[in-house]
């Protein structure tokens, strides 16, 4: 699929953007053994190949959803088409599991490939968008892309933005006061939400000197808020600035690159692990859709495509041939589709389920019931 729309859009018209050395790989690559491919900054090519993957799968997940919708299938898309190489990278290095010594994800609605890297399966995101009784995490009841996994300390996406930033420092302080374990929080987010005050009162409460958090603040920057263009509606050079000024480890980095992104979360990670202190990353994302189905989610073809472009390096570097990547992506949508026919067969909620996990003063939120 991939490489079809590589033909379609011509590569050589994708957009030119720097793209950064990861200051640490450059030390990696001086190491790198005969198996390993400069480009690559030392990443093996088993990893390569593992991010290639995961990627491809959230991506023909997407395009699924999005199909779903169209079909009259659901009530509303929203989604991650375009944040692979920033978002795969992300899921396949948290500490998965319950409770503070783990990581906590406070993520947003672009959250998918993060939690196909994690290990979420095809079925759990089409349930929630087909809003079916049997979605594990809302019942049924709520978006595309508004994930909850108690089990793998995933808080409930919030639809209104960046209220994840202040949740997010809550489950931070518990673990910087049990001290415990390395477990970390993690928040991720866009780049028009950084206008709310939540983001300002996120970058206060992690870097107070004495008590700084263990925590990866990111942002998301597709250049975007929905049909408000980014241009004009900041003050500072680059988001990362921000972070910088509460002297916090704070970059900007090319996420249409998951090479670049795999490294500079590793990075991060160990420093918020050992060091017990907030980290910021700004990652240059593309919208591939659109802000979501209410801006028709049709294919952009002038943003730069993460799976192309990767795809392109590894296929240079011998380590993939087009027809298995081709192949891949339409095992993945075969698998996708395969799955939305069978949930088109599960019930919806129940009315009588409504209230359920909703409450009031400690009690079930029934207004029925007061
Ligand atoms: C508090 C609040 N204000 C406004 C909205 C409407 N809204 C939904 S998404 C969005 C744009 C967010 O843009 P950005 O933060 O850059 O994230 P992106 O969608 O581009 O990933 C807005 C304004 C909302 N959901 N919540
Ligand atoms: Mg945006």
């Amino acid at each position: 699929m991939a490489q079809i729309r590589a033909e379609k859009q011509g590569l050589s018209s994708h957009k030119k953007k720097k793209i950064l050395v990861p200051s640490s790989a450059k030390k990696i690559s001086k190491t790198s053994k005969l198996n390993r491919k400069p480009q690559f900054y030392g990443l093996e090519k088993e990893l390569l190949l593992k991010i290639h993957d995961l990627m491809v799968q959230s991506r023909a997940l997407e395009e699924r959803l999005i199909k779903i919708y169209k079909a009259g299938d659901a009530y509303f898309w929203i989604g991650a088409p375009g944040e692979e190489a920033w978002a795969v990278p992300l899921g396949m290095q948290v500490h998965k599991g319950r409770g503070p010594e783990y990581d906590w994800l406070h993520l947003h609605y672009r959250g998918t490939p993060t939690l196909i890297a994690m290990g979420m399966p095809m079925v759990d995101s089409i349930r929630l968008i087909m809003n079916r009784a049997t979605d594990v995490c809302t019942g049924g009841r709520n978006f595309s892309n508004h994930y909850c996994f108690p089990e793998w300390n995933v808080a409930p996406v919030s639809s209104p933005i960046e209220v994840q930033y202040l949740q997010a420092l809550g489950t931070a302080h518990v673990q910087k006061r049990q001290n415990r374990s390395k477990g970390v929080t993690i928040v991720t987010g866009g780049d028009a939400g950084t206008a709310e005050g939540d983001f300002a009162s996120c970058l206060v409460w992690a870097s107070r000197k004495g008590f700084e958090l263990p925590m990866l603040i990111t942002v998301q920057n597709n250049r975007w808020g929905i049909s408000t263009n980014y241009e004009g509606q900041h003050g500072e050079s680059q988001i990362s600035d921000r972070a910088r000024a509460f002297n916090m480890p704070a970059q900007t980095i090319n996420g249409n690159d998951p090479v670049e992104s795999y490294i500079k979360i590793q990075e991060a990670m160990t420093y918020i692990r050992t060091k017990r202190k907030p980290a910021f990353i700004e990652a240059l994302v593309s919208r591939l859709y659109g802000h979501s189905s209410a801006s028709g989610a049709n294919f952009i073809k002038d943003e730069e495509d993460c799976l192309i472009r990767f795809e392109k390096k590894l296929i240079e570097a011998g380590y993939l041939k087009s027809a298995e990547a081709k192949t891949l992506f339409e095992n993945y949508e075969a698998e996708a589709q395969k799955i939305a026919e069978s949930v088109r067969q599960e019930p919806f909620p129940e009315s009588s389920t409504l209230w359920d996990h909703t409450y009031a003063n400690h009690e079930n939120a029934d207004w029925r019931n007061f």
